[in-house]
């Protein structure tokens, strides 16, 4: 008898190439003669989603028995891109992978370009939270993500004679091979209706809510895999479904339209995402979302607690709620309803309970950005949950009057109930009576919590905010993003760094290593000429990729100060055409960034953007030492493609007003030098790399904050600055719009009367940096020595120390709790 056949190893390229046609032949139906690229994508998702269920199955299983504690991160944004090449990199596959594909003449980088980005989120706090789930399953930490099923994501720009037009995005249009609807798993979730109290006899009064509309939210899992496939987290999202999918007795009396307008309304909670990142409107559908998200994932955190306990007593110390800034935050009197009304809970030990299970993170202090709902259509929508918020605002004054002697002033700062400009419901102040933890994303931000929107509050409960610090993947944004530079520094130091990324500061003698920088010179032009290839085929602009690629790409707002870099380039423009003999440093600006379609303002700085694009870009005096690009439709896989390529990382916004940034740090672990304001993670992004590593400019958040009190305008300071005042002049005469010459009229004189982002308080500093900035590009020694500065110095902005920290501090889960 022969030696038993060794089970064949899972992970060759044979083998692959074997799962990966079978497949092809009997899920999607084609031959690998027929089958086209789209097939491939979908044949290789397949392969790699069984690998990931094994494993998916595992944690569930261990995560359930152990009786460990669970991280629920409840958001309404997961702004994840796609997902196969993270599965793929993180099972370990990629070469195997490729290989299997290669032998039937198919291209990985090709096929993965297929997958649809998945666009569930605006900005930063959505990219953020995939950052964390990714890290979560990272750090061995049992986390899942709650959130909704977006059917439209974040929409589509396009350009049009240089203005932002959007337009539907259908990510879902050819199916979702990674998600799993789960018919079982299902709640109602009720709207409207009355409360009425109970009274029976010899028993204390309840309150029973009988809701008018109920809807079901319908669970869809997405495996969220770690790095080395150590741990699969599930993201959890609801959908929106009818009760009854059409109204029976309506349409057998004929009325078939009536029949289906129950289903229309239901289905109309998770059709999109609503794409303000800055701006409340108060829309009642907006409401409607996050009630239902909140509940449906509430009803189903207690059913997965149950499993497992007698009751609810012990929640907080198997269950741990991240409330994602305040979109969830309804989810505090939700769960005090629950406890309540549906668990029999006496009041004082479900706040007990709510409190020791939320904890909430803050990302905006912008005025307009806070949430507060008009009283009126909270109390309409959720009658019970807003009885709820009178009785704990109740209690709260109650607290802050009789133990911290509050007057009425401080009182009405604290209140729940805004009780300006019409009653309002504050989002901010329940979730943070709520949680026993709240957070900033930055240390400034933190700092700035405490003296600003959450000033009293922290006085009545000085040990409640702490900072966490934000982070990003290394895996999506080194890894993946950049695989020459992940070659490159495994060579130099090896390979320990993938596994624990502070480790990359092995790298940092290197930067004195002149044969060492020029390979680091060698991987960014490489990147920058891909950059500059996707430029020249989406946009028929010719760039030069031996010029400084200076970047910006984010949401496009006011306080972010795109206009700021674009008078920058009119003003280089000018000086460049007035003194072409001078040794002008080549640069290509490079902007990227979505408007809300409601931002006047900000469609206005995307269009003023192409139009100063088109009148340099088709001006021959400046030759190659300029040119200006607006990249449409930015999302996070032209994101991975840009932060490899920068040389030059704007970070400018109006200090005081950037919560953390975290674009900044995708950068700036590519090797991009930063120039920015003192604001956000930039400062701790200063500490970290070192101030001859980066360029800071600009007021401080104090001094802003003294010029707005002091009504702070910009008309003196454009008289004294001829730089700014002709760039500014050429703006609003018309000279980049020639065919409509007041476009910017308003624009300018914004400037003039009020300069509210201190556009022009900032501006000479900024110039001048930039300037500074030419001069190190002629010494490329020097500047790619603080490139590789940056990118060994970054290793501490990974998301996956950020979520150690919210681990250790907050949650008190995971392996080391
Ligand atoms: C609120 C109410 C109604 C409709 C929309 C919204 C809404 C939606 C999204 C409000 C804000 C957002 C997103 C905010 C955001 O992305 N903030 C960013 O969060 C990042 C992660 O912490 C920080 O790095 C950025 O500084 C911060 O701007």
């Amino acid at each position: 008898t022969g030696a038993p056949t060794p089970a064949p190893r899972k992970n060759d390229p044979e083998t692959l190439a074997r799962q990966i046609v079978e497949k092809l032949t009997y899920s999607v139906g084609k031959t690998p003669a027929e089958a086209r690229r789209y097939d491939w994508l979908e044949a290789t998702t397949l392969v790699i989603r069984d690998r990931i269920i094994d494993q998916w199955m595992e944690s569930s299983q261990r995560a359930k028995t152990s009786g460990e504690k669970r991280v629920c991160y409840l958001s309404m944004e997961f702004l994840i891109g796609r997902l196969l090449r993270d599965a793929i990199n993180n099972l370990n596959l990629t070469e195997p992978i490729r290989e299997a594909l290669s032998r039937y003449g198919v291209d990985l980088d090709l096929v993965e370009l297929l997958e649809p980005d998945a666009a569930l989120g605006n900005g930063g706090l959505g990219r953020l939270a995939a950052c964390f789930m990714e890290s979560m399953a990272s750090t061995d930490i049992p986390g899942f993500g709650y959130g909704i099923r977006y059917v439209h994501g974040f929409f589509r720009q396009e350009i049009a004679d240089g203005a932002q037009v959007e337009l539907p995005e259908t990510w879902l249009a050819h199916g979702n091979p990674w998600e799993f609807e789960r018919r079982e798993l299902a709640y109602e979730i009720g709207f409207g209706g009355k409360v009425t109290t109970i009274q029976e006899p010899g028993r204390p009064a309840r309150q029973v809510w009988r809701p008018a509309e109920r809807v079901l939210a319908v669970a869809y899992d997405t495996p969220i895999v770690g790095w080395r496939g150590r741990r699969v987290n599930t993201l959890r999202l609801w959908s929106a479904q009818p009760l009854d999918p059409i109204l029976l007795d309506a349409f057998n009396s004929g009325d078939h339209i009536g029949a289906l307008v129950e289903s229309n309304k239901a289905e109309a909670i998770t059709r999109i995402l609503y794409p303000a990142d800055s701006h409340q409107a108060g829309q009642e559908l907006r409401l409607r979302q996050e009630y239902f998200f909140s509940s449906a994932s509430l009803q189903d955190i207690i059913r997965r607690h149950l499993h497992a306990n007698e009751n609810l007593s012990n929640l907080a110390d198997k269950f741990s709620i991240q409330l994602n800034d305040t979109h969830p935050a309804v989810s505090v009197a939700e769960l005090m309803r629950l406890l309540i009304d549906v668990h029999g809970h006496e009041w004082a030990e479900a706040w007990e309970i709510t409190r020791n299970t939320f904890s909430y993170t803050n990302h905006t202090l912008l005025p307009e950005a806070l949430e507060h709902w008009p009283i009126h259509l909270f109390e309409r929508l959720l009658p019970r949950q807003m009885q709820i918020i009178y009785a704990i605002n109740a209690g709260v004054i109650r607290e802050a009057a009789q133990e911290k002697g509050f007057d009425d002033s401080k009182i009405a700062a604290i209140s729940l109930i805004d009780e300006g400009n019409g009653r309002r419901v504050r989002m901010g102040q329940l979730a943070f009576v709520g949680s026993h933890a709240v957070n900033g994303v930055s240390a400034l931000h933190t700092e700035l919590m405490k003296e600003t929107v959450f000033h009293h509050l922290h006085l009545l409960y000085p040990d409640r905010i702490e900072n966490k610090t934000n982070g990003v993947t290394p895996r999506r944004w080194l890894m993946q993003a950049n695989p020459g530079l992940t070659d490159l520094v495994t060579d130099a130091i090896g390979p320990a760094f993938l596994d624990d990324i502070e480790k990359i500061a092995d790298l940092d003698p290197l930067a004195d290593d002149a044969a060492f920088r020029e390979r680091f010179a060698a991987v960014k032009r490489r990147n920058k000429e891909q950059l500059a290839n996707l430029i020249g085929e989406r946009m028929a602009t010719q760039v030069d990729p031996g010029a400084i690629f200076d970047i910006q790409v984010k949401r496009i707002h006011e306080y972010k100060r795109q206009f700021l870099n674009i008078i920058e380039a009119i003003a280089l423009y000018d000086q460049i055409r007035s003194h072409p003999e001078r040794d002008w440093t080549p640069r290509v600006k490079i902007f990227a960034g979505k408007a809300a379609p409601s931002y006047a303002q900000a469609k206005q700085i995307i269009h003023l953007a192409n139009d100063v694009a088109r009148t340099i870009n088709s001006d021959p005096a400046v030759r190659d030492l300029l040119k200006v690009v607006f990249i449409p439709n930015y999302n996070v896989s032209l994101a991975e493609i840009i932060m490899p390529a920068a040389d030059l990382s704007e970070q400018i916004s109006t200090a005081g007003l950037e919560a953390s940034g975290t674009g900044n740090m995708k950068f700036a672990m590519n090797g991009a030098l930063t120039i920015g304001t003192l604001d956000g993670a930039n400062v701790e992004m200063l500490e970290h790399v070192g101030e001859d590593n980066i360029f800071i400019f600009g007021l401080t958040a104090e001094e802003v904050a003294q010029r707005r009190r002091e009504a702070h305008s910009g008309r003196s300071i454009i008289a004294e600055l001829p730089l700014l005042r002709e760039a500014l002049d050429a703006i609003s005469s018309g000279v980049f719009s020639p065919e409509d010459p007041a476009r910017y009229h308003d624009l300018v004189s914004n400037l003039y009367n009020n300069d509210w982002w201190m556009t022009c308080a900032d501006f000479q500093a900024y110039w001048d940096t930039q300037r500074r900035l030419d001069a190190l590009w002629q010494d490329q020694d020097e500047w790619q020595a603080k490139a590789v500065h940056n990118t060994a110095r970054m290793g501490w902005f990974s998301s996956d120390r950020s979520i150690r920290e919210y681990a250790r501090d907050i949650w008190k889960a995971g392996p080391d709790a």
